[in-house]
């Protein structure tokens, strides 16, 4: 059954060229495993694991049943005074996977959901210690978090904060951001250049004054804007001086938290250890949205005071903590614990950055770049059409190749399911360099 016009015409997608897609819709009406249905029932492979979400594969079995047993039990209880037995048990489960000292998570449902809280939380906090000064938040330049209006203005990447820059929270600065063609082009995992990047926080410090600034927000392995790995010693000096001015480090590891990058969290990867976690997508492997934030035990005992009937944070979402969504979590922590998946994602590391940057010798790539299972591959841009390229790759290795690659501009991402084949990710590599190949 296809859709109709008039159905394709009423949706207003979402980081979508309308237009240019409503020409050749290109609608997916099934999945299992490492691949999509479409409506005229071809099988895609999707080399971006969902959006970034679906690392176990789509429509695991475990999480499926879950969710359909849950929806039957619990459809939905309120979260605010009162919560379901699944959101507590998630809960537990999330801080059993992080390092010693987070113990505390609060549910959100999507990652720009999650950054707003943090923001909230880092500057609640320090009103809490009597430090209500602390107003200043720290974002980087290409950094991703979100859209919603806390998120956006943290965040730097141009075309998602243009349109809306009056209206961006005052009070916020950002650190450069550490991509460089000039020393790094080419690098493999972690490049060893621009470590000292990372004293721009200290500029900021000295502009601001460091007892100004409540937090800094980055993500570990900048993601959306195309996959740029932190140099070697970059993040362990972030953490050192933000522990110099009193500073709340926040990592947002949407995308690099349940084993993208080997681990549960990019924390433990990196060995930095942050004061607050943002997470979204893996948690429930895409299946319902759900997002959390992480807390060390420090910050959340400081919001405990005051009467004990008194709420201490004046936040929350009317489905944080959904009881089906935390089916969906325990679930998918329950596959990758069980299935081993963190360690099939590290194992695939090695293959995968060989099979990527074998495209470094293309006459249309400018950089490879990879970290775990992240992966970022620049094409050289058509004269006077920044993106076209990009999205033509998108749109041929679809039709033409039965494949799902990601393109951001003309920025190709890739996102290998956990539990991908190294010759899955072979076969992702070649079909990319065929229509590269072939294309204007
Ligand atoms: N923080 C980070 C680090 C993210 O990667 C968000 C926040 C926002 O999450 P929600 O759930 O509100 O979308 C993200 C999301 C891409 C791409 O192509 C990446 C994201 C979303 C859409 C596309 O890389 N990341
Ligand atoms: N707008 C209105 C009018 C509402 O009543 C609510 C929640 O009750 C919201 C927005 C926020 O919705 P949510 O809790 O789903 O984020």
């Amino acid at each position: 059954m296809s859709i109709s016009p008039a159905a394709i015409d009423s949706y207003w997608m979402p980081f979508t060229a309308n237009r240019d897609f409503k020409e050749s819709p290109r609608i997916i009406v099934g999945a299992e495993g490492h691949y999509y249905t479409t409506e005229d029932g071809r099988k895609i492979y999707d080399a971006f694991s969902g959006l970034w979400t679906s690392g176990l594969g789509h429509c695991h079995p475990g999480i499926v049943e879950a969710v359909q047993k849950q929806v039957a039990t619990l459809d939905y209880s309120l979260g605010f005074q009162a919560g379901s037995d699944k959101v507590f048990e998630l809960a537990e489960r999330v801080t059993s996977l992080a390092p010693e000292g987070y113990s505390k998570v609060f549910f959100t449902n999507s990652g720009s959901e999650s950054a707003d809280t943090s923001l909230k939380m880092a500057l609640g906090y320090h009103r809490a210690r009597g430090e209500g000064h602390r107003t200043r938040l720290i974002g980087r330049e290409k950094g991703y978090h979100g859209v919603n209006f806390g998120g956006m203005s943290v965040g730097g990447m141009t075309p998602n904060r243009k349109a809306f820059g009056a209206s961006l929270l005052p009070c916020v600065d950002h650190l450069s951001h550490t991509w460089d063609l000039e020393h790094n082009a080419f690098s493999r995992g972690q490049p060893e250049w621009g470590a000292h990047l990372a004293e721009d926080l200290e500029r900021l410090a000295a502009l601001h004054d460091g007892e100004n600034i409540a937090a800094v927000i980055v993500e570990p392995v900048a993601g959306s804007a195309g996959i740029l790995p932190p140099p070697v010693g970059y993040l362990e000096r972030l953490r050192e001086i933000c522990d110099k001015y009193g500073i709340l480090l926040i990592f947002d590891e949407v995308i690099t938290a349940f084993g993208r990058i080997g681990e549960g969290f990019g924390a433990q990867r990196f060995g930095v250890m942050p004061d607050i976690i943002n997470m979204a997508k893996g948690l429930t492997n895409g299946v319902i949205p759900m997002g959390a934030v992480m807390v060390r035990d420090e910050i959340y005992e400081t919001f405990m005071q005051g009467p004990a009937q008194a709420i201490e944070l004046f936040h929350g979402y009317t489905y944080s903590g959904h009881p089906v969504a935390a089916a969906a979590g325990i679930a998918a922590l329950d596959a990758y614990v069980e299935e081993g998946t963190f360690e099939q994602s590290r194992a695939l590391e090695g293959h995968f950055e060989n099979a990527l940057h074998s495209l470094a010798d293309h006459p249309l790539v400018s950089d490879v770049r990879n970290f775990g299972l992240m992966g970022g591959v620049d094409i050289i841009a058509r004269p006077g059409a920044i993106g076209a390229r990009g999205l033509e790759l998108h749109k041929r290795c679809f039709w033409e190749e039965d494949i799902i690659v990601r393109n951001g501009g003309d920025i190709l991402q890739f996102s290998p399911f956990l539990n991908s084949r190294p010759e899955d990710i072979d076969m992702t590599v070649a079909k990319v360099r065929k229509v590269l190949d072939s294309i204007d």
